[in-house]
């Protein structure tokens, strides 16, 4: 009895501690902040400021009064130095600009922490992070942005100018920009540094790591957009700030239970169990553990008060995964990844040639083999014995080969080409510079896409962009959220809108042939949404769709209908997938974010924290 009081008591002795102590630690400075600041403003030689373990709240005041913010960036050590031009403190502006300020004083400055290890590399996620600090600094003269990175051994000018080649983001103001390079846990949220348990520690890697980022400087606003979900706990907890998460791929999904013996912890896959099987208890930890995370996984998101997902797909996982976020009355929505489209328009070419272009790595899950299929059961039934002839389209297959693996795909994709006969109607294009592709997207008719599931897909975008017609397997990115139709009013076939054609093939690993309509082989069925509103949906195979457009019902492709696809897929792809587009979108999260941030500071904070 009295150790569970005792136990309560220590519990809330740490949460207070936690909830009150910390904060102030992080946010406010020690009480002579004032008398120390002035004493190295008045040295005659640059000194370091003495700030014992409160760098965060004195680096903050700091940045918050500063001509040049960033300036206070922690590349040579975590010391703090004040700015020359700060020093000379004229008209004592600079300290009077930093004693605390009021909640809804406009002009008071607003720091957004992007906490983004890697933010150096040069993939996608990079990409959303930029453009992001971008729109953020062009929003408001007033924002700061402040990136947390774990490249300790690049200098700040360095990554902008990296960030300037690789993405063509420019004239970043970079006064504005403030790196905070995190040095003691950087190893920890490298996968390859947990041989067991990678999940669990980078989920405590990427906590620990986000405390170090609050040592250093607390923002005013928590941005992720690397998806490491551990900083949402600390954040919410001891600063109290608002959250953004910008997600391009949840870290758990209830499909990896599919690979488990037991499946869920229901009492019908657990009475499974058989005691006398040692292998039994491993499969049964196995399903704790990974039950464990998944609900730590809903917890972490949960504190998340805005989560972007990049795209339908992560939409719908997050909708399901993070179910406590409605509940908790979080707001969930896509935004789309900023795709450059601007500047993939092509100045319209006279005369495109009637070609089936597939622009893709010579990959199995890209399927070129099926396409090779369907096309050559086209050709034989509708043209048993006649030569090449003008009206038919013929397939150019474009891609690099990166790997061994790449080039054997390829080498099997050239066999099978001789063994169908279709030498004449298939060309192969391999490891072309990019002044080839988009030669190619210039000047073909059609584009294909036939891989199962994608994503996403940036070569449809490209298709669209450059007014390539997509005929495009219907499933995940293409189908959901690239070729739909931009004129939502008229849509009453299923298998092609304003923009494209769909198609899907009886090898797709989610058809089930106990829903199939027996009388028809040209059309497969489909059920979409979970029950009970589930539905069946029909979908002709890629042969049925060349059929119809080439054989049936040519009007569907003649040259006024294509010409207004076009226009359609141009406009659709340019509104949806722009950098502008994504810039508009993102400034208005912020604004969402301002607000939160007022009124956490007045909900969640006591008098002291409110105003600091
Ligand atoms: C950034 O620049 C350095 C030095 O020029 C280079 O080694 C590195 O690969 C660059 N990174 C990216 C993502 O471009
Ligand atoms: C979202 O991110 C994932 C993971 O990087 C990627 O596979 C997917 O294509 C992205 N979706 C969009 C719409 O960019
Ligand atoms: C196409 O892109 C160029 C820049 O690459 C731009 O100047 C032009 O206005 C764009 N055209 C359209 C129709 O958006
Ligand atoms: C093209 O097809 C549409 C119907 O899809 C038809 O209304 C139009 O007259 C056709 N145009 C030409 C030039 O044949
Ligand atoms: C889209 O296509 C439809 C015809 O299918 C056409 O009526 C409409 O004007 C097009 N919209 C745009 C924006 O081009
Ligand atoms: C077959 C198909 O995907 N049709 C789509 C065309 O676009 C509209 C609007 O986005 C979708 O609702 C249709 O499903």
């Amino acid at each position: 009895m009295y150790f569970i009081i005792i136990t309560l008591l220590i519990g809330y002795i740490i949460y207070q501690a936690i909830t009150n102590a910390l904060p102030h630690h992080f946010l406010v400075p020690s009480q002579h902040w004032k008398d120390k600041i002035i004493k190295v403003i008045n040295h005659d030689k640059p000194i370091y400021l003495q700030v014992g373990s409160k760098r965060s709240s004195f680096r903050r005041r700091l940045i918050l009064a500063s001509i040049q913010p960033s300036f206070y960036t922690n590349f040579i050590n975590n010391k703090i130095k004040i700015q020359p031009q700060d020093c000379q403190n004229i008209n004592n502006e600079f300290i009077n600009e930093m004693t605390k300020r009021d909640i809804n004083d406009p002009n008071r400055k607003i720091i957004y922490g992007f906490f983004h290890p890697y933010a150096n590399n040069g993939g996608g996620g990079e990409r959303v992070l930029w453009e992001a600090v971008k729109a953020t600094l062009l929003a408001d003269d007033k924002n700061i942005a402040v990136i947390y990175t774990t490249n300790t051994d690049v200098e700040p000018l360095q990554i902008l100018q990296n960030v300037s080649n690789k993405f063509d983001i420019k004239n970043l103001d970079s006064s504005r920009v403030l790196f905070i390079y995190l040095r003691r846990f950087n190893n920890l949220i490298d996968g390859n540094y947990w041989k067991h348990f990678t999940l669990v520690g980078q989920l405590i890697g990427s906590m620990l790591l986000s405390l170090e980022a609050m040592q250093e400087l607390s923002p005013d606003v928590w941005i992720d957009t690397i998806g490491l979900p551990g900083s949402y706990w600390p954040v919410s907890l001891i600063l109290k700030i608002p959250i953004l998460a910008y997600v391009h791929y949840p870290i758990i999904q209830p499909e990896m239970f599919n690979k488990l013996k037991f499946k869920s912890l229901k009492l019908s896959e657990l009475t499974q169990f058989s005691p006398s099987k040692p292998r039994d208890y491993i499969e049964l930890f196995k399903l704790v553990y990974w039950s464990l995370l998944y609900f730590f996984y809903s917890f972490l998101g949960s504190r998340v008060d805005i989560t972007l997902a990049n795209g339908t797909w992560t939409f719908n996982h997050l909708e399901s995964i993070w179910a406590f976020n409605r509940a908790f009355g979080n707001q969930l929505e896509i935004l789309y990844p900023p795709c450059g489209t601007e500047d993939l328009n092509t100045t319209e070419i006279s005369t495109r040639v009637n070609k089936l272009l597939y622009v893709a790595q010579f990959r199995p899950e890209k399927r070129h083999g099926l396409i090779l299929t369907e096309y050559h059961q086209f050709l034989t039934k509708n043209f048993p014995n006649s030569p090449k002839s003008e009206s038919i389209p013929t397939i150019v297959f474009l891609g690099s080969c990166r790997t061994p693996d790449d080039t054997a795909v390829l080498e099997s994709l050239k066999h099978q080409v001789e063994t169908l006969n279709l030498d004449e109607y298939v060309e192969f294009i391999v490891d072309q510079p990019y002044k080839e592709v988009i030669h190619w997207l210039s000047i073909s008719k059609f584009g294909l896409n036939a891989m199962w599931n994608e994503h996403f897909g940036i070569g449809v975008v490209e298709y669209l962009a450059r007014g390539v017609i997509p005929i495009v397997h219907a499933s995940a990115g293409p189908y959901l959220d690239i070729v739909t139709g931009w004129n939502k009013e008229s849509q009453d076939d299923s298998w092609y809108n304003d923009t494209g054609f769909f198609f899907k093939s009886y090898d797709d690993v989610d058809f089930d042939p106990s829903i199939q309509d027996k009388e028809s082989s040209d059309y497969l069925s489909f059920e979409v949404g979970t029950s009970p509103e589930s539905s069946v949906v029909k979908f002709p195979t890629l042969e049925t769709v060349l059929t119809e457009l080439f054989i049936t019902n040519p009007d569907l492709v003649n040259d006024t209908k294509l010409s207004t696809m076009r226009e359609n897929g141009s406009k659709l792809v340019l509104q949806k997938f722009s950098n502008k587009e994504f810039d508009a979108q993102w400034i208005e999260y912020l604004s969402s974010l301002e607000s939160l941030e007022k009124k956490f500071r007045e909900e969640r904070r006591d008098k002291v924290g409110m105003v600091y």
